[in-house]
């Protein structure tokens, strides 16, 4: 593992999100410019922005038409190269995020390879034809419904995984791969520091979810090809460069991981894996308001960590422009008190682990899920076609248990606009934001917490700090504490015969520690003034220590 990325934070941006110059309503690159002396001030090395290419507008930027021109919305590719070079300067580094599971139909790779079924792009995507007159098998797009689409043009299919808008790319065809490394280079020559690649354990489909069978949904996903594809991506493109790469990989085990991020470079730096963000899952997968039980919760990050140990690197992440905030998910938003303590203790939670953190934009101020009141309000495909599919079509869920659901887990929470300043739509714009600001922006923003020794952004800020400075918090063992506890995320991080002690109290009722837990040495951090007593945690307390 390179030394830096031992020691790197990452913060992840949604531009469009983040801040507006131009009085669209719209986040653009000139605004995460205008940001970045306060992302110095936080002390992260990394940014990861999501993506800022030319798209349909059908998922977020997710729908790529030019992987070469930024989103006309966004900026221009000069705004682009000198947020390269300001933030570079800076010392920060930009990680682009790479989608190449799918283009944008508008793609013009796209464009050609609908037209008829000779010409020279045909075999980019992956085209069927019908089976007994319908669907070529029951695959299931990742937003509800087929994930086939007829195309007039030939009478045949395409495969879209996600959106109708996003087809996808035929890994198989060599000429798809090179096209990709191709592009890789290009970003990387400009100077950019590496990717962040959506769903990449996708991209080698086995063969039974292409075939025209008429068979069921199946799972697409760490198809036998993937180390194969991603090693070659690592001869042509990543090999010989300082990279941070880090591969977003639902549903794989702590034994794929190695496949995909082992500690030798030879394929990727690290992965995300879901493992955690699926705890709370319910029967209609993340559509619940059930929350997580906290064994369960403990059980899986403890798994990642000593799994990965010595072996692959571990991507430590709560929060990205997928997941609902964290603080209204596994902590606590019903009053201030609660909110600012269990931000700070899942953020202490998290930072003290091994792996690589990531911050997103809002989680270092404990921004807040967003009072979604019906579907109308919802502007992610995914929540629109789920509330479709399961309140609609199938009724399978109500229309207010759905909601509840929406509120609690959708993806929206997420993208709400930075909370910048208390006043006219949090600062983010001055025209009218794409998306609402959530109204609790009055006293939650960064304007009354940079400066504020006690705020969310100062703990962030010191945890950030200890990274750089701890070798324990890089490198030490993990063993978890109180496994069966109901309340108490416990652990301990050894390396070299120094101990960090990290305790938190996931309730809003005191908690008492076992023996292993109390604490006790050198007290480095907490969120309430006092060290409080040894054997208990106060409501949402975090302690970390030093023995
Ligand atoms: O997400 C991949 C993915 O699997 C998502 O469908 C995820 O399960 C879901 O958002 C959780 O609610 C990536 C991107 O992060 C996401 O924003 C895109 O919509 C998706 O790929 C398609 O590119
Ligand atoms: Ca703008």
């Amino acid at each position: 593992m390179k030394e830096w990325i031992e020691r790197a934070v990452v913060y992840q941006i949604y531009p469009k999100s983040f801040q507006d110059t131009n009085g669209d309503g719209i986040g653009d690159l000139r605004g995460v410019i205008s940001r970045l002396d306060y992302l110095k001030e936080l002390g992260v090395d990394v940014v990861w922005l999501n993506p800022v290419y030319r798209h349909s507008g059908a998922d977020g930027g997710y729908d790529i038409s030019d992987y070469r021109a930024i989103a006309p919305e966004l900026g221009t590719m000069e705004d682009f190269d000198e947020l390269l070079a300001q933030a570079h300067a800076r010392g920060i580094r930009i990680v682009m995020d790479l989608v190449v599971n799918h283009t944008s139909t508008e793609h013009p790779w796209f464009i050609e390879s609908r037209r008829d079924k000779t010409n020279d792009k045909r075999d980019f995507y992956v085209w069927r034809p019908p089976y007994r007159g319908g669907v070529p098998n029951g695959e299931q797009s990742m937003f509800s419904g087929s994930a086939w689409k007829l195309d007039e043009a030939t009478g045949e299919y395409y495969l879209h995984m996600f959106a109708e808008k996003q087809a996808d790319l035929n890994w198989k065809n060599p000429r798809v791969r090179e096209a990709v490394y191709e592009m890789m280079r290009w970003w990387l020559d400009k100077g950019v520091d590496g990717f962040r690649m959506d769903v990449i354990n996708l991209i080698a489909k086995p063969d039974e979810v292409t075939a025209c069978d008429g068979g069921p949904h199946r799972n697409g996903f760490n198809g036998p090809m993937q180390g194969a594809y991603l090693s070659e991506m690592n001869e042509r493109v990543l090999k010989g460069r300082d990279v941070l790469t880090v591969g977003e990989t639902g549903g794989v085990t702590p034994s794929e991981a190695l496949v995909y991020a082992p500690l030798d470079g030879s394929r990727l730096t690290m992965i995300f894996q879901f493992e955690h963000m699926d705890a709370d899952a319910g029967p209609k997968h993340k559509w619940t308001d059930k929350r997580v039980s906290l064994p369960k919760l403990k059980q899986v990050m403890a798994r990642w960590q000593t799994e990965l140990r010595g072996r692959a690197w571990n991507s430590l992440y709560w929060n990205n422009h997928d997941q609902p905030r964290v603080v209204s998910r596994f902590g606590c938003d019903a009053d201030e008190e609660s909110r600012t303590r269990s931000a700070k203790m899942l953020g202490a939670c998290l930072h003290m682990m091994q792996g690589t953190p990531y911050v997103y934009q809002g989680e270092e101020l404990g921004m807040t899920n967003y009072p979604f009141a019906s579907i109308e309000e919802s502007l992610d495909v995914e929540a629109i076609g789920a509330y479709r599919e399961l309140v609609i079509e199938k009724g399978e869920m109500t229309p207010e248990q759905m909601m509840a659901a929406i509120r609690f887990k959708g993806r929206d929470n997420a993208r709400t606009p930075m909370q910048w300043t208390a006043g006219k739509n949090a600062g983010f714009t001055s025209g009218t934001p794409w998306m609402p600001v959530n109204p609790n922006c009055e006293r939650i923003n960064a304007a009354s917490q940079v400066g504020d020794p006690d705020s969310v952004f100062s703990f962030y800020k010191r945890l950030i700090a200890l990274r750089h400075e701890l070798p324990v918090v890089c490198r030490g063992d993990f063993t978890l504490l109180m496994p069966q506890d109901e309340q108490v995320f416990a652990y301990t991080r050894q390396y070299e015969g120094e101990t960090l002690l990290v305790a938190c109290n996931f309730s809003g009722k005191t908690a008492a520690l076992d023996d292993a837990a109390k604490t006790r040495g050198k007290r480095l951090l907490g969120n309430y003034p006092d060290a409080g007593d040894a054997g208990a945690l106060r409501p949402w307390e975090t302690r970390v220590y030093l023995l």
